[in-house]
Parts: structure tokens; C-alpha cells; sequence
């Protein structure tokens, strides 16, 4: 097994009921590095481009104003890239499945989300599914120069003056 690199996001749900440090200690028994974070407000555009894989499922715009806060009156979200041997599984599986009353109980979603009469599943954390997606997303919430490893390529742009890292 590769070494891997996988997001992590500890949605609006996580942060407002205080649960980033529990969470970031379950994940710690992975072993694996982090080697990225960030605290940030979700813009739509962001959410949509994240999930645009589900944009004609029923409950995207629900799911759209749950990423973005609208559902908690918290904007914030946590990010993380974890790296490491079989990161995607081992984090999916700390996780848990994606709908909370079908995770396993001690599962971050089992033992802390809900399904929302709405029927979102506010399942309190992202995970990325494969390789291919990891790094879509990775691309997505983190520029190169937040990431500590180089994981992807990426070359010098010059923007307005200033020169900055882009993905390639
Ligand atoms: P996952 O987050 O486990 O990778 P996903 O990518 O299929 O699952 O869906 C993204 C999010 O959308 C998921 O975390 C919760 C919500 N969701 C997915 N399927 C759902 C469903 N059938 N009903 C309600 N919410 C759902
Ligand atoms: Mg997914």
C-alpha cells in the first residue's frame, strides 16, 4: 500500500458543538500525518464545485446550506489533508458510513450524527472516497503553498505583480 493523501472536513454541526478536538483525537489513531489545515467559511461556490457529483440528488440544496452553515448559524469549517499508508480507508473507516443511523456506533458519524427530518444525513464530517476525488478536493479547499508535502505538480503564476503557486 502508498503512501496517500486524503481531505478531511469537520463540518459547521462539528465545530459549533465543540466537537474538532474529540474528533481530531479519534483521527490521530490512524497514525497518520497531517500535513494541512485551515479554518474557514464555506462559500457556495465552494460547496457546489465540492459536491457537484450530487447536484440533481433531491437533498442538495439542503446539503448546500448545511456545508455552508446556513443550517447552524456556524460558517466554519475545519480542513485537513491527512497523509499516510491507506489514508482514504483508514480515515473512511473512523468516519464511519454515510448514513449516521447505519454507521457504526463508535464511528465519528454513528456516535455524533443525525438524519435531519428534512432526511439530509448531518453526519458531522467529510472524508474523500477514492484517489481520484481526494485529490479534486485537495485541489479545491487547499492551494500548494498550504500544503506542507508537494503532492500534486504545480508552477509560479504571476497574478497582478505577484507571484503564487497554482495547480498545474
Ligand atoms: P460521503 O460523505 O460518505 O462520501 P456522499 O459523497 O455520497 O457520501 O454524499 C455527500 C454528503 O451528502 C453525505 O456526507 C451526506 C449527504 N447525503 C448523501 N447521501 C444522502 C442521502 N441519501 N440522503 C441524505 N443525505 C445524503
Ligand atoms: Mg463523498
Amino acid at each position: 500500500m502508498k503512501n496517500e493523501a486524503t481531505l478531511v472536513i469537520i463540518k459547521p454541526d462539528g465545530l459549533k458543538k465543540s466537537l474538532t478536538g474529540n474528533i481530531l483525537s479519534r483521527l490521530s489513531e490512524t497514525k497518520l500525518k497531517i500535513i494541512a489545515a485551515r479554518v474557514l467559511k464555506v462559500s457556495e461556490e465552494l460547496a457546489s464545485k465540492h459536491y457537484s457529483h450530487l447536484k440533481d440528488k433531491p437533498f442538495f440544496p439542503e446539503l448546500i446550506k448545511y456545508i455552508t452553515g446556513q443550517l447552524h448559524g456556524e460558517n466554519r469549517v475545519m480542513a485537513l489533508i491527512y497523509w499516510g499508508k491507506d489514508a482514504i480507508g483508514k480515515v473512511r473507516q473512523i468516519a464511519g458510513a454515510t448514513n449516521p443511523e447505519e454507521a457504526d456506533p463508535v464511528s465519528v458519524r454513528g456516535a455524533y450524527g443525525r438524519i435531519l427530518t428534512s432526511g439530509l444525513y448531518e453526519n458531522v464530517i467529510h472524508a474523500s472516497s477514492d484517489p481520484a476525488e481526494a485529490e479534486r478536493e485537495i485541489k479545491l479547499w487547499f492551494e500548494p503553498e498550504e500544503i506542507v508535502y508537494e503532492l500534486y505538480p504545480s508552477e509560479e503564476r504571476e497574478i497582478k505583480g505577484t507571484k503564487k503557486r497554482a495547480w498545474k
